[in-house]
């Protein structure tokens, strides 16, 4: 059929430009399979996958368990909405409360949604059970967050680039600076009207910064002292990314990979999205127990997708993966592997100044100017060598690979990447 004829890159490329908005600017690589760490481009070289779409790909492309969960819900009931019960929906709550140790979820499809869903839950416990006046509540955000594109979220963000030309925004919400106690207490102390703190465990779109140890902790027992909701989100960190099944485990040792036994940083509200699914179908989510949950009664909220039978499958399956292949030890024990090669490149290389991370979800500093196009540049010359990774700012480069990857594959990513740095010629 002529409308789905094989495309070269440039045609591909040539095609969104004319007919799709504007809203990326991608690296020129055109993409057309994918298995495990690899993707394959139409002309069919090969690459290591070295963004995971954004971490959303965590169980590696295509894991043949999610896709099969996937086809099999496909052939037999895709969507009901929620004006009816599927057989699915039940079974997937309790697994995944179980699983991270909540009381109850509320499915929905996108990471913004989830974290839209995550504010009204706050806003709306606020005033029934905290008490606050009605349309006074506040809820603390950190500078350089990043939770999504929504107009309400786009409210607090301050990437004038995400914002500009998009007000009138919405109030409610107080920034203060990211991995700073001080600044959450005074914000705390100021306002009796304080509902929640939302915060990124690593501030990913920030260039992969990780806060001090025992921030989290620190500022959940600060949530606490001030009756104030610890809101994570965790749809980046999430679902083993960093080493743990969550970021906001803390020092969770427990052998199940539960978070429950974590009470020093797990989240009044959780929310999770991206790799929930694998990647294979949008799917997000916000965890909470009942004391906070049962605020949301029919009609408050919605979505005529979220809960729908294909994502409750196919997010049993993703996490059923997470579990079964130990995701997170691997992330763990790889991440240290690419952070002491790394580290010990920077001292020998001039053009990279530092790295640092968490598990797989890591990122290497340039020794350039945020408005200079070094790390586009060397992105490039990565996918010359078969490495597709993504520059945030003009200085940083993220590397977050699938966690199904092997130690044989990391080391060899691990040449490819000083290989490209040390050759780079600006
Ligand atoms: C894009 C970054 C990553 C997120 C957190 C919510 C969402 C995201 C912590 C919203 C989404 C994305 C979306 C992507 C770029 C990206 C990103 F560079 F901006 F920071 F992953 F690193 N909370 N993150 O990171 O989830 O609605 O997109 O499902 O292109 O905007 P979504």
């Amino acid at each position: 059929m002529a409308v789905l004829e094989q495309l070269t890159s440039q045609k591909a490329i040539d095609l969104e430009g004319k007919y799709g908005a504007h809203n990326y600017h991608p690296l020129p690589v055109v993409l057309r399979k994918g298995d495990g760490v690899y993707v394959w481009d139409v002309e069919g070289k090969k690459y290591y996958d070295f963004l995971s779409a954004y971490s959303a790909v965590n169980q590696g492309h295509c894991h043949p368990k999610i896709v099969d969960a996937m086809v099999h819900q496909a052939k037999t009931l895709s969507l009901t909405s929620r004006a009816f019960y599927n057989d699915l929906l039940g079974t997937y709550e309790k697994f995944a409360t179980e699983l991270f140790g909540f009381d109850k979820l509320l499915p929905m499809n996108t990471g913004a949604e989830a974290v839209e869903t995550a504010l009204k839950i706050c806003r709306k416990w606020a005033y029934e059970v905290k008490g606050i006046p009605e349309n006074e509540a506040q809820i603390i955000v950190c500078e350089n967050n990043f939770h999504g594109r929504t107009t309400t979220i786009i409210s607090f963000s301050n990437d004038p680039v995400a914002r500009k030309n998009f007000g009138p925004f919405t109030n409610g919400f107080i920034k203060i600076e990211y991995d700073n106690l001080t600044a959450l207490e005074a914000a705390l102390k100021a306002n009796a009207n304080i509902a929640g703190f939302l915060v990124e465990p690593i501030q990913g779109e920030a260039g992969v910064y990780v806060p001090s140890d025992g921030y989290l902790a620190a500022a959940k027992a600060l949530c606490e002292k001030y009756k104030v909701l610890f809101i994570a989100d965790e749809v980046q960190t999430g679902i083993a990314r960093t080493g743990r099944l969550l970021a906001t485990c803390g020092n969770c040792t427990c052998p199940t990979k539960n978070c429950e036994g974590t009470p020093e940083t797990k989240a009044d509200i959780l929310i999770l999205g991206k790799a929930l699914s694998g990647g294979a179908y949008p799917v997000s989510a916000v965890l909470a127990n009942d004391a906070i949950m049962n605020v949301i009664q029919p009609g408050n909220h919605g979505s005529t997708y979220g809960g729908n039978p294909i994502a409750a499958a196919v997010a049993i399956a993703a996490l059923e993966v997470v579990k079964e292949e130990d995701l997170a030890e691997n992330a763990d024990r790889l991440g240290k592997i690419f952070r002491a090669e790394l580290s010990q490149f920077v001292s020998e290389n001039e053009l990279v100044k530092s790295v640092r991370g968490k598990g797989l979800l890591n990122a290497i500093l340039i020794n350039d100017t945020e408005d200079s196009t070094t790390a586009w540049d060397i992105c490039m010359k990565l996918r010359d060598n078969g490495l597709l990774a993504k520059p945030t700012h003009g200085n940083i480069i993220r590397f977050a690979p699938p966690l199904v990857m092997t130690e044989a594959e990391l080391r060899d990513c691990i040449s490819i990447i000083k290989k490209t740095i040390t050759e780079f010629k600006k």
